[in-house]
């Protein structure tokens, strides 16, 4: 077999991201990640161009830490990088006052002192041309919050580990099994056969995470779902400088983000709730296979959005998701990581996830802002 000192299975969002603090780190480990495919690709959680960072988080104050030291990571590297990977759209949270998700943004900017401007609808549709809202709609709008080239930094992470003396991608390798060695650490199996061993080893495959862990005892309540997202043409109302990136909580209509036209590309509109269920490897079916993929798209469109115009086309993506949609990052075996169930909301992140889990693989001690998602949280019902 082949020995690292660490191995990262799953070269996406997380393990790259993973790669390229290691090897920023030049701590004289050997690192190798193996991919099934070859990065960036779209079997993963990291393509269709574009991802919100929010800081003011809707989703729990305890994700706030982590989405500030994101946030100052990824101003380093289109600083490094000399790239543009940012673009500060800012991020209009709309929904009734009452729903969670909007109380949630407030009283996260409140204990954490970030900027947020909160407005009812009409004042956001004099703002923002491009949204047609009632005035019983809230909107939280975060000027700091933004977009991530989400592939662009994929290819940047991918280069600068191919630059590095210690860290090495491994593409095409497939993995099918992993099992303990009586020695210690363990041992990844190609569907090839080759053979790849190692002290230490972070599993961040998606949805191959659950499936590779359960021969050696380990249940990760894991669910994988389709979902769909689609670029519009659209009018000068919604061109990167006028329009920001949204979340929509709407009570009849579902929840749904969005993002300006960038590059000409279009308004970009995806689901975030519901979604087709799939088993671990399940083909997914295109955009348009689903009778209601463009219908659910449309509909919020239709209502809110009078300047988006005809489909220019339509993507498929999936989410591996938690019970509790809260990251599922732990160690259930000694010198076994895992980090899956990002639960559509991860990639912000995964810069702050590169630097903690990338200290957990190299010392094998975990940091405290990883500590509320472990894996006993669930168990407790
Ligand atoms: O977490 O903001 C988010 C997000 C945007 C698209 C999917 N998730």
């Amino acid at each position: 077999a082949t020995h690292s000192d660490r191995l990262i299975i799953g070269g996406g969002s997380m393990g790259l991201a993973v790669a390229d603090y290691l090897a920023a780190q030049r701590g004289g480990q050997s690192v190798r990640v193996l991919d099934a495919h070859s990065p960036p690709h779209d079997q993963g959680a990291h393509h269709g161009e574009t991802r919100l960072i929010r800081l003011a988080y809707g989703e729990g104050a305890g994700y706030v830490g982590l989405a500030q030291r994101a946030y100052e990571r990824w101003l380093e590297l289109e600083h490094e990088t000399g790239e543009s990977l940012f673009l500060p759209t800012g991020v209009l949270n709309l929904g009734p006052a009452s729903a969670p998700f909007i109380r949630q943004v407030e009283a996260s900017a409140n204990q954490f002192d970030l900027p947020l401007d909160v407005l009812d609808g009409e004042a956001v549709s004099r703002r923002w041309p491009g949204w047609n809202l009632a005035p019983d709609i809230t909107g939280a709008f975060e000027s700091r919050a933004g977009v991530l080239r989400v592939e662009r930094i994929l290819t940047r992470w991918r280069e600068r580990v191919g630059r590095s003396r210690d860290v090495t991608l491994t593409t095409g390798a497939r993995i099918v099994r992993l099992e303990s060695r009586e020695a210690g650490g363990y041992v990844a199996i190609c569907a090839d056969g080759r053979r790849f061993c190692t002290e230490r080893v972070l599993i961040a495959a998606g949805q191959h995470l659950a499936p590779l862990v359960a021969p050696l005892g380990i249940e990760l309540p894991l669910t994988r779902v389709r979902k769909t997202f689609a670029w519009f043409e659209a009018d000068e109302r919604y061109s990167v400088e006028r329009f920001p990136g949204f979340s929509l909580t709407d009570l009849e209509l579902g929840v749904y983000y969005g993002f300006p036209d960038i590059d000409g590309a279009g308004f970009k509109i995806g689901r975030h709730d519901s979604g087709q269920p799939l088993d671990p490897g399940e083909p997914m079916q295109a955009f348009g296979d689903h009778s209601d993929d463009l219908s659910e798209l449309q509909q919020v469109v239709d209502r809110y959005l009078p300047g988006v115009g005809r489909l220019k086309h339509g993507a498929v993506c999936q989410y591996i998701r938690t019970p509790d949609e809260d990251f599922l990052i732990d160690e259930p075996l000694p010198g076994l990581i895992v980090a899956g169930g990002f639960s559509g909301h991860g990639f912000k992140f995964a810069s702050a996830m590169g630097e903690a889990l990338g200290r957990w693989l190299e010392t094998g001690t975990s940091t405290s802002s990883l500590g509320a998602f472990a894996r006993r949280r669930l168990a407790r019902g």
